[in-house]
Formats: C-alpha cells, sequence, structure tokens
C-alpha cells in the first residue's frame, strides 16, 4: 500500500503512546507478550512509517496524568493517536475523557487478546470512543493499527480538505 502525501507541510503525523509497564517488554512474561522489546516495536513502527510517508512520534509513561497531557497535547498538529494504554485501559476514565476531548481517530492497541484473559480486563473505557481496538496480534497490532489509522485519514482528507489530495496526482493508493 503507497500511501504518502503531497509534502513535509502535509504530512500526516501520528502520536503513538505505549502505557505503563510496556517498557517491560521482552524481558518478562514472555509467555503472553511475547519476545519484542518496547525498541522492537518502535522500530518497526518507524521503518513502517517511512514506507507510509506519515510521520510518527513515539512515547512511553508509566503515569496516567503524563499520558493525559501527552493526548492533550495531540491536539495541535496531530492528525491521529496509536494507544495502548495496558493496565489504564480497565480503570482510566482519565483518558478516555482525554481521547473524546480532542476528538481525533484513535486507534486502541493491545498485545494480548483481552477477551481471552481474566474477566477485569474485558473491559476497555477506552474501546467506545476509539475509531477501532486491536487485540491478540503481538507486536503485528501496532503496525496493523498504523496502515488502518492512514487509510481512515486519507479517506477523510479526501473527503473534508478540499484542495489537499489525498495522495499525490498519479499514485494508486490501493496498489498493495
Ligand atoms: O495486551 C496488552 O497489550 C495489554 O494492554 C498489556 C497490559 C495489560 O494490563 C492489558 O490488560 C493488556 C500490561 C502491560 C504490561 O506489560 C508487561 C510486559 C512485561 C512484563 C510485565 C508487564
Amino acid at each position: 500500500m503507497v500511501c504518502t502525501w503531497g509534502g513535509v507541510r502535509d504530512m500526516l503525523r501520528i502520536l503513538v503512546l505505549h502505557g505503563p509497564n510496556l517498557n517491560l517488554l521482552g524481558n518478562r512474561e514472555e509467555s503472553i507478550y511475547g519476545a519484542a522489546t518496547l525498541a522492537m516495536i518502535d522500530g518497526s513502527l518507524n521503518k513502517l512509517s517511512l514506507e507510509l510517508g506519515v510521520e510518527l512520534v513515539i512515547r512511553q509513561s508509566n503515569l496516567e496524568g503524563e499520558l493525559v497531557s501527552w493526548v492533550q497535547e495531540a491536539r495541535n498538529g496531530y492528525h491521529g493517536i496509536i494507544i495502548n494504554p495496558a493496565a489504564y485501559t480497565h480503570t482510566s476514565v482519565a483518558i478516555r475523557d482525554a481521547l473524546a476531548a480532542v476528538n481525533l481517530p484513535t486507534v486502541e492497541v493491545h498485545l494480548s487478546n483481552i477477551y481471552r484473559r481474566e474477566e477485569f480486563r474485558h473491559h476497555s473505557y477506552i474501546s467506545g470512543v476509539a475509531l477501532a481496538q486491536i487485540c491478540g496480534f503481538g507486536p503485528c497490532g501496532y503496525l496493523l493499527a498504523l496502515r488502518g489509522l492512514c487509510e481512515q485519514l486519507a479517506g477523510y482528507r479526501a473527503k473534508h480538505i478540499p484542495g489537499i489530495p489525498s495522495a499525490p496526482p498519479g499514485t494508486d493508493t490501493d496498489a498493495h
């Protein structure tokens, strides 16, 4: 899939947020979350972002308030959000409210299939304000989220921002 835009000025900017304890990936709980480290996941996201021609900013925090502040800041200059809120998925009205307030297309990602795990993980405060939720695909879920968000935003641009082509003329965005 090719999904690039006219120039740097028009480039899509996407914020990727990782929640608490995801900095430990690859060191513990490998049977649930796999062997990939967060640095490896971020590396593969950055590689895909180059292919797609989108700009990514990636952050991780163990603090709920910090995640809330970053979501709020996304109002300035970002077009979409990919977030794995980790344990805050199941507890945080504050992160949900921040996402609702900024009202940017958001994809919620989980490495594990939260619906096959303990009952308390079956409820997400985030899914009700998200465009989509991806869970159970491991690190690949982040890449699917980026591709999906990119496709959605291309469609949004074509419909709502006249004069800014969703892709440079002559580019086949459907080519896979
Ligand atoms: O499956 C996911 O991505 C989760 O968001 C991961 C969270 C969990 O609370 C959610 O229910 C589902 C936990 C992230 C903690 O990651 C660790 C990694 C290595 C060692 C310990 C924790």
